[in-house]
């Protein structure tokens, strides 16, 4: 019998058209595997934002083609100043990190703020330390104002190693970053300092009765008249973040910072504003990975509201449990700039070009007000990535993190001489 069936099988010669028919058949199911790869890679829960992740050439310009237009604000100026000081005003205050040691520093930023605006509208200084303020800091800080001014012990559970970080591997960290020239990524009270400016500041029951702070850093400059208040201004055109500066830093402090984000973004989708703009954080050509832009943070202006969110706190405690404040060097910069990214609208941050300002070796000048600056105007590419170190392998994007903010005709360039056709000098 065996032999019959083989026989037969042996004298089976099939048409032309059923070998085609098979042909095409196994064809088509070897196609419909590649497709349900595809898709499944594209569909993979881990990337959030799949429109950004993927973000081809065509998607970014048109992301860009709008330019944002940053309110303006109108001037005070004329304003009699019992008039200006009889108005109701913003819940708000100046807040200043600083230690004893740098007090000269902080009496330099008081003068320049208090000339260029805070006499006018005497908003209390409240000043933080983990040690406690020695008397000739705080003589010295009050003659050079006449509003109040507290001085505020950080709770010890605010700046201290919290229980679930292993102590080896934070030292390890900081022997590695140390090493191999990471900004101050030896230093323990850095981590300490950038995670308390990252999910700290806000929680002290000095701030409660505050709505807005703005933080002012010791030996900042302002170069220009401030003739209208910051703060009516944010809460009157219903701002969260004002910011002066918007640059790249040295990105081996937070290589973890972006994956991260984006398994938070997995997890909390519901948490992600629907206006957010990623566009201008994405690195379109890098396989939609963070830019690494960021505002410069020692200048802010903010909501407090916003930080004591239970958003912004679900974030923060999310990142600050994977322990990147030690094993690495998460600076608050980014994490703060991520956080307005995902979860408010741009048009809920401010550029504030106008005010004239300078940190250490970045400064930035507006161009039009040359009767309220003293300082050389700046194009707007000045600060893009003066503190990235040489050695730092970080890719940078092709424009400028600010112009990428701003969109549209600010990244329209020359098509022979490839110079942006706006340099910022009218700005
Ligand atoms: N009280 C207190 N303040 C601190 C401590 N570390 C940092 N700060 C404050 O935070 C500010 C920013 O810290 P810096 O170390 O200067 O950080 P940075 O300005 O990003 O870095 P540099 O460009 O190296 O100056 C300092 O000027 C201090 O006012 C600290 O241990 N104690
Ligand atoms: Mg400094």
């Amino acid at each position: 019998m065996f032999d019959s069936v083989y026989s037969q099988y042996l004298r089976f010669r099939p048409s032309r058209v059923y070998t085609r028919a098979v042909q095409w058949a196994g064809l088509t199911f070897v196609a419909l595997i590649v497709l349900v790869f595809a898709l499944h890679r594209h569909l993979q829960p881990s990337v959030a934002t799949p429109s950004y992740a993927a973000l081809n050439d065509a998607v970014y310009q048109a992301h860009n083609q709008i330019a944002f237009q940053p309110l303006v604000p109108s001037s005070d100026k004329d304003v009699p100043l019992e008039v200006l000081r009889a108005r109701p005003k913003p819940k708000a205050a100046l807040i200043s990190l600083v230690r004893n040691s740098e007090i000269e520093g902080i009496e330099l930023s008081m003068r320049h703020l208090e000339a260029r605006f805070n006499h006018k509208y005497n908003y209390p200084w409240i000043f933080f330390n983990d040690v406690p303020f020695d008397d000739d800091f705080k003589a010295r800080t009050k003659n050079l104002t006449n509003a109040e001014c507290h001085y505020v012990l950080i709770p010890e559970e605010h700046w201290s190693l919290p229980p679930w970080i292993d102590e080896s591997r934070f030292i390890s960290s900081l022997e590695y970053l140390g090493a191999i020239g990471v900004g101050k990524g030896w230093m323990i009270s850095y981590r300490h300092m950038c995670r308390w400016n990252s999910g700290f500041f806000y929680k002290h029951p000095i701030l409660d009765d505050y709505d807005w702070y703005w933080r002012v850093e010791p030996d900042v400059h302002f170069f220009c008249d401030i003739d209208y208040d910051p703060f009516a201004f944010m809460e009157e055109n219903n701002l969260k973040y004002g910011f002066n500066m918007n640059i790249l830093d040295d990105a081996r402090s937070f290589p973890s910072m972006w994956r991260q984000t984006q398994e938070f973004m997995g997890d909390y989708p519901e948490l992600i504003h629907p206006d957010a703009d990623l566009s201008w954080i994405i690195d379109h050509r890098n396989d939609g990975e963070y830019n690494n832009c960021q505002f410069f943070s020692n200048f802010e202006i903010g909501s407090l509201d916003f930080f004591r969110s239970k958003t912004y706190n679900t974030y923060f405690d999310y990142i600050d449990r994977k322990g990147g404040f030690f094993y690495e060097r998460f600076g608050d910069a980014p994490l703060h700039t991520l956080a307005i990214v995902l979860f408010l609208s741009k048009k809920e941050t401010h550029f504030f070009r106008d005010i004239g300002y300078q940190h250490d070796i970045n400064r930035q000048c507006p161009a039009n007000l040359f009767d309220k600056c003293s300082c050389e105007p700046t194009v707007l590419d000045e600060n893009f990535y003066k503190l990235v170190p040489m050695e730092s392998p970080q890719k940078k994007p092709d424009d400028s993190c600010i112009r990428l903010w701003l969109g549209g005709e600010w990244l329209d360039k020359d098509e022979k001489t490839g110079e942006y056709l706006k340099s910022g000098y009218s700005f």
